[in-house]
């Protein structure tokens, strides 16, 4: 038998003429939703099983969102789109509910159990055979459980993924928090303006909002906050409340309330009060009337997301009122139209109150005393990690702490403290770790939940999030917020099958760049449990050696204490004792640096420079050697990039390349500054083989970032 060999050359020619043929340029607009034609074999099966789509009663918005999703993803996997029809075929499509098709369930106990068992927006997927044809059944008991179950089923063709599936969401909430001015411009928001254009709103309804509602339903998010945490007054006039009214509307078909952020002090002023006292009638009142001019225009609103004392923001406390005296009497108003209050557990002693003497343990402190005492409709917010969404933090203390209050998790997608939207860091990951932390109260974090929110990072930006691997965070979290058990590693391939390939010389070496990216941003920023350290107030690039901030909780040098001894935080009993506020069992393992994680060590200890790592090497050298390693896989992350040149269309190759080439010199310039500041701090020499940073220590110091974008 002849064997032809193709010179690597050509082959690698032959494969490019392939992959331009087949990837024609993309811009992210589509997202993981593109709908790119199949390869003819999947074809072939596709097509013999989408014959026809059958929804049996009366269409609704929503089963129309779920037709047209269907028709659309058929038509770009396929090249045509079946038509619908009003009865079955061998090979239909069937979306049905036991109440749109009485007879599916009627004669099928095990059917009726199995989706007993899926809630009310639960799916199931099945090939089977519904009154004597062959089927591919999308069954629900709703009409947002079949559009749920239209997009899951579009996910396994689009991928080849399995074609029975049944799946309800663990969290009731899964919502996304926009950080949105109504000027359009976004506290740390990285991906352009706003989407939300307020001036245009209500009668100018840009179809990024129906785009935007589509994505979310694909992942299941049913709420979304629609302004920033701190928010205006304004926000709560009739105008706005049309404008919301008008976002409500494009949303509702697909499963998603809105809710707003409210300002603590709003009707005091709007000038319609003389107080914002929660105990005040007056104020009780106002409230009252506000929610039910709300609830007339938008009958299903959600409810409102408040931060009250926290950086300035008004709140009960400045009526030396509790935090559940404020949520309650906001709970009381928007109880009878069956509204939620979630109240932010971030907080910030006012000036003059209360101040913990460590800024991780405020929270806990104001919070845990109150638990039990806020009303049946309160959730109380609270963020992943104590101090604030660090590359790294430890789970927050009060997970597991309040057993008698429901807790939402606050994620953030947007990456303020990592990088931006310049930085690759799959959040993945960073969720997955806080979400099976055990608090040791027979739970898991992600057990303790009854919500999720995600700070978001959509914008503007053609791709939506600023960079096309940011896309992934938005997936990965609404994944998370539908099952907080599923693991970061499978959703990042199916990300990646979805949003570049299914091909797995693509999707596989994809996914393992995911799996290193947020932990080389870890190394390269604050590795070893070091926080906080990133620039004054637009939180980029590397500031260790602020020291003249107002507070004292603002400087980067109270959370790394470094000095001519050593560095960490000490919060053992020794020191500030957060510890304390963790269940025993992890109060007793971290009260040790020997039995403390390794990447949480400096979190908690404060140690000898000359400290003797598992490693063998002192703390010092491995402080050293993890920041070279942040650099060194930012390096591997763009090498891995460009192998992949032949197989990614032009357009996002080219983009992601540049991204990547900005990170490996965002990632020098932590590593160097860093170095050459704690090295200015340690008095200790570079070990041999340790590379100088480029410039001396007031070089760094001198950078100034007047105009980095998503400042608050
Ligand atoms: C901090 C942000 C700030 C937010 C605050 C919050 O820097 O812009 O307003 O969180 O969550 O991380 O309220």
């Amino acid at each position: 038998m002849m064997r032809f060999f193709l010179p690597a050359a050509l082959a690698g020619l032959l494969l490019s003429l392939a992959a331009t043929v087949f990837a024609a340029d993309e811009d992210g607009y589509d997202l993981w939703l593109r709908y790119r034609p199949l390869e003819r074999a999947a074809q072939t099966t596709l097509k013999a099983q989408t014959r026809n789509i059958v929804l049996p009663g009366a269409p609704t918005p929503t089963t129309d969102a779920a037709l047209a999703e269907l028709q659309r993803g058929l038509k770009g996997m396929l090249g045509q789109a079946p038509a619908t029809a009003a009865t079955t075929v061998d090979g239909s499509l069937l979306l049905a509910t036991p109440s749109r098709l009485p007879s599916l369930t009627a004669a099928d106990a095990a059917l009726r159990a199995d989706l007993a068992a899926l809630g009310d927006e639960g799916y199931l997927l099945r090939q089977t055979r519904v009154h004597g044809h062959k089927v591919t059944l999308v069954a629900a008991n709703s009409d947002i459980g079949l559009l749920y179950g239209a997009f899951a089923w579009l996910r396994g063709a689009a991928i080849g993924g399995t074609a029975a599936a049944s799946s309800a969401p663990k969290l009731q909430l899964r919502l996304l928090n926009h950080w949105d001015n109504l000027d359009r411009s976004v506290e740390r928001g990285y991906s352009g303006q706003s989407i939300w254009d307020w001036w245009g709103l209500p009668e100018i309804k840009d179809q990024r909002y129906t785009d935007y509602a589509r994505a979310n339903a694909s992942l299941g998010i049913n709420g979304t906050v629609l302004n920033n945490v701190n928010s205006k007054p304004e926000v709560l006039t009739a105008s706005f409340i049309a404008k919301t009214a008008a976002v409500a509307d494009i949303l509702r078909p697909y499963g998603i309330k809105v809710y707003l952020s409210a300002r603590f002090s709003t009707p005091l002023e709007l000038h319609e009060t003389s107080t914002a006292d929660p105990l005040a009638p007056e104020v009780q009142q106002w409230w009252k009337n506000k929610a039910d001019e709300i609830y007339k225009a938008i009958p299903d609103f959600g409810g409102f997301l408040v931060k009250a004392n926290s950086e300035g923001q008004p709140g009960p406390q400045d009526y030396h009122r509790t935090h559940a005296d404020g949520a309650n009497m906001l709970a009381a108003a928007v109880a009878p139209h069956k509204g939620i209050v979630m109240w932010r557990a971030f907080v910030y002693a006012p000036k003059g109150a209360h101040l913990a003497d460590d800024r991780a343990k405020q929270a806990y402190e104001e919070f845990k005393p109150l638990d039990g005492k806020f009303a049946a409709n309160v959730l109380v917010q609270v963020k992943n990690g104590a101090i604030d969404f660090q590359p790294r933090e430890p789970f927050h203390p009060l997970f597991g702490a309040m057993p008698k209050t429901p807790l939402m998790m606050e994620f953030q997608i947007t990456k303020e403290y990592l990088g931006y939207s310049t930085d690759m860091a799959y959040l993945g990951t960073m969720y997955e770790e806080t979400l099976e932390s055990d608090t040791h109260t027979g739970k898991t974090v992600a057990q303790t939940l009854s919500g999720m929110a995600g700070v978001a990072n959509i914008g503007s930006d053609r791709n939506w999030s600023g960079s096309h691997f940011d896309q992934a965070n938005w997936y990965a979290y609404g994944r998370l917020a539908w099952n907080p058990q599923a693991k970061a590693r499978d959703i990042a391939a199916e990300w990646a099958a979805l949003t570049f390939s299914p091909d797995r010389r693509v999707a596989g070496p994809i996914v393992d760049m995911m799996m290193i990216s947020r932990e080389a941003v870890v190394n390269y920023m604050t590795p070893l449990g070091l926080h906080h350290m990133m620039g004054t107030s637009h939180h980029h690039g590397p500031a260790p050696w602020v020291d003249n901030l107002e507070r004292p909780d603002w400087n980067p040098v109270y959370y790394h204490r470094a000095d001519r001894n050593g560095i960490g935080f000490n919060r053992t009993a020794s020191g500030s004792n957060a510890l304390e506020q963790y269940a025993p069992e992890i109060a007793r393992q971290y009260a040790d640096p020997r039995t403390t994680p390794e990447q949480l060590l400096l979190w908690f200890h404060h140690l000898p420079w000359d400290y003797a790592m598992p490693s063998g090497r002192t703390l010092w050298a491995e402080l050293l050697a993890r920041y070279d390693k942040g650099v060194a896989d930012t390096r591997q992350l763009h090498a891995r990039w460009v192998a992949l040149k032949p197989l990614i269309d032009a357009r996002r190759y080219a983009d992601v390349e540049q991204h990547l080439t900005r990170q490996i010199n965002n990632a020098v310039l932590w590593r160097d500054a860093c170095v050459a500041y704690f090295q200015s701090v340690s008095g200790l020499p570079l070990p041999p083989g340790v590379q100088p940073p480029a410039h001396p220590l007031e070089y760094y110091k001198a950078l100034r970032y007047p105009y980095a974008p998503g400042r608050g």
